[in-house]
Formats: structure tokens, C-alpha cells, sequence
């Protein structure tokens, strides 16, 4: 029994984990365990030996059983000190700041348009990038080989295998937008088109791609006053003013007449742009009456309808807003420029909130 003691109470202290200790405990007081095969040598002996053995051999069970749970103890007491060391954290570290991405003065200046003519009743439409020779020319009152096609240097597609079609083109505006809007809804309508568009240019003021919102409004008795009215509230709008003055000047496009280019009153202190005070004019607009052609193409009667339209380049105008020099800079993707020039994305533009701040 002396050798059985110093053995299991040996190995105890020697185990050096829970699995060890178990292996232990099966094989010492288990059911098999020496201790338990030598109680049940127990009824073989004679009474006088069994009163010796019998409480001597309890008193080994319990001597082992406290070794085994003194040294389960030690060893969770050991596994937690353990754990508590290696998941230390210093909580009054300062936080790390999370990246964050920042939307893009274009998508930016898109919604600041797009909810200034929503809160006059106009609709926002979106339209293929990638258009028909119709849509984007002959639609507008831009046949076969009129010379305005030349102009606005179109970028052309493969010709799809097979077909007869002329090829497809990468939209040179987001006119077709709005022959679609017509087709699908009729008159009378109100809708502004922003969007992408192509146009083979490049320079310190043309990317062949840049943005433009378009608006077209349709009803029986529309004038070029209305589209004065609508025009003064946009660019006060946008520009944040409470007064413009706008300067119609004759022009020719294809798809409206009459037509007109807007410039607007403004000066240019220490390079600054202030609209609506100041000596110069600054041009940022095209605009017209629809071409009656255009709104038979739409599917309009021009008997009965008339409306006006206009366009603005979006780069262009947030360039102005926000004092952007250069617009090749747009679309290089250069992170430090899009951080320096981006917005922050949850600041929606609305009308009674402030559009930009
Ligand atoms: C339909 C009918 C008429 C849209 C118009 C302009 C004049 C115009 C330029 C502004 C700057 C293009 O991005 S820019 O270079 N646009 O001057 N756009 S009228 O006229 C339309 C459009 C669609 C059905």
C-alpha cells in the first residue's frame, strides 16, 4: 500500500495536464483501478486482516481522490492565469480610424441636380450607355450625313455579327434618354437625364468620357419663358443664391429651335467664382425649344405639344462649384485627390438641409 501511495501520489504531482490526471484517476480508483482490485481482495481475508486493510485502503482512496482534485485545481488555476496572460488587451489604447471612402464631386453634383429639378416635378431617367445609330442621331433631328454627327466625334462599335444595322455607338449625349421617356410615357412629361456620355476628345477641358444631365419638358402651352423660370431657379439653386441674371444668346443645335446658349452673371475675385454680381459672364448652358421632328420621332404630335430642353456638363459645373482646376484629374482615381475633392456619403443633398456643406 506504501508503494501504491507514493507511486499515484508521485505521478499526481508529476501530470502536467487534465488528461494526464484522468489517465490517472482511471487507473489508481477507477473501477478497475489497483485501488479498487485490491478492495476487492477485501472479502477474501480474514476478519482480523480485513479491519486492518479495510480502513487503511479507504484511506488511501481519499488521500488519492484529494491529490486528483487539488491538482485539477492547480492546473485550471494554471490554464486560466494562462489564458488571462496571453488575451491581455490594453483598453485605453486610442481607437485606429477606420478608411473611409468618399463620393465623387460627379455623383455628388448628379444628386444636388437631380433633387433641385425633383422638387420642380421632374423625374429622373437613365438610358443605355452603348445606343443606336437612331437614338443618339437620327432621333434628333440629325440624319444620315448632317454635319453635326462629324462634330461630336463619336466613338463606333463593331458591327454586330451578321447585321444589316449601322453599328452601334457610345451615346455622344443623353438625348436619346429622353426620345426613350417620350416613347414610353407620352405627353405631357418633365424629366432631367443624367449620365455618361463619349465623345473622342481629349484635353486640358474634354475627357472622352464626361457627365451631362439633360431635362425636357413637354406640356400644351410651354414657352421659353417657362424655361427661363425653370433655368434662374436651378442655377440659384445649385449655386446657392438668392439672386441670378441669366443672358440668352442665340445659337443652333440640331434637336431644338429656337435655340440658345445661357451664360450667367458672375465675377472671378482672387479667382474665386461669385455668381450673380460681377462684370462677366460665364457660359453654362445649352437650351431650346424641342425641334418638332424630334417629338414626331418621340412618338409627340407637335401640333398639339410643344416644350422646351436643355443641357449642362456636370463635370463642368462641379468644377465651377467646388473650384476643381483640373478636369483630367476627375478620372485618374488618384486617392489623395478623391479624399481632398470627395464628399462625405451620408450628407444627402436636400433642399431644406443645404445641398452641400
Ligand atoms: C431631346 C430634345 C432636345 C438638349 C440640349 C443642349 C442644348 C446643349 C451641351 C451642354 C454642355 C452639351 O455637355 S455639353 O457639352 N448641351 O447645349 N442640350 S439643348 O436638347 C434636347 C435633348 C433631348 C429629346
Amino acid at each position: 500500500m506504501d508503494d501504491l501511495k507514493s507511486k499515484y501520489l508521485g505521478a499526481i504531482a508529476e501530470a502536467g495536464d487534465q488528461d494526464a490526471l484522468e489517465t490517472l484517476r482511471l487507473a489508481a480508483v477507477g473501477k478497475k483501478g489497483e485501488v479498487s482490485l485490491k478492495m476487492r481482495e477485501l472479502g477474501k481475508m480474514t476478519p482480523e486482516e480485513r479491519q486492518v486493510a479495510g480502513p487503511a485502503l479507504n484511506a488511501l482512496k481519499d488521500e488519492i481522490n484529494a491529490a486528483l482534485s487539488a491538482k485539477k485545481a492547480a492546473l485550471d488555476d494554471a490554464a486560466l492565469d494562462e489564458r488571462l496572460r496571453s488575451e491581455w488587451l490594453d483598453v485605453t489604447l486610442p481607437g485606429r480610424a477606420r478608411p473611409r471612402g468618399t463620393l465623387h464631386p460627379v455623383s455628388q453634383v448628379s444628386e444636388e441636380v437631380s433633387t433641385i429639378f425633383a422638387d420642380m416635378g421632374f423625374a429622373v431617367a437613365e438610358g443605355p450607355r452603348i445606343e443606336s445609330d437612331w437614338y443618339n442621331f437620327d432621333a434628333l433631328n440629325m440624319p444620315g450625313h448632317h454635319p453635326a454627327r462629324a462634330e461630336m466625334d463619336t466613338f463606333y462599335m463593331k458591327q454586330p455579327e451578321g447585321s444589316e444595322d449601322r453599328p452601334p455607338v457610345l451615346r455622344t449625349h443623353t438625348s436619346p434618354v429622353q426620345i426613350r421617356s417620350m416613347q414610353a410615357h407620352g405627353a405631357p412629361l418633365r424629366v432631367i437625364c443624367p449620365g455618361g456620355v463619349y465623345r473622342s476628345d481629349y484635353d486640358q477641358t474634354h475627357t472622352p468620357m464626361f457627365h451631362q444631365v439633360e431635362g425636357l419638358a413637354i406640356d400644351k402651352d410651354i414657352s421659353m419663358a417657362n424655361l427661363k423660370w425653370v433655368l434662374e431657379e436651378f442655377v440659384s439653386a445649385f449655386f446657392e443664391v438668392d439672386h441670378v441674371e441669366l443672358r440668352f444668346r442665340a445659337s443652333h443645335f440640331p434637336f431644338t429651335e429656337p435655340s440658345a446658349e445661357v451664360d450667367i452673371r458672375c465675377s472671378w475675385e482672387g479667382g474665386q467664382l461669385k455668381v450673380g454680381e460681377g462684370d462677366d459672364w460665364l457660359e453654362i448652358l445649352g437650351s431650346g425649344m424641342v425641334h418638332p421632328k424630334v417629338l414626331q420621332a418621340g412618338g409627340i404630335d407637335p401640333d398639339q405639344w410643344q416644350g422646351f430642353a436643355f443641357g449642362v456638363g456636370i463635370d463642368r459645373i462641379a468644377m465651377l462649384k467646388y473650384g476643381i482646376p483640373d478636369l483630367r484629374a476627375f478620372f485618374e482615381s488618384d486617392l489623395r485627390w478623391l479624399r481632398h475633392y470627395g464628399f462625405v456619403p451620408l450628407d444627402v443633398p436636400t433642399l431644406a438641409g443645404g445641398l452641400s456643406r
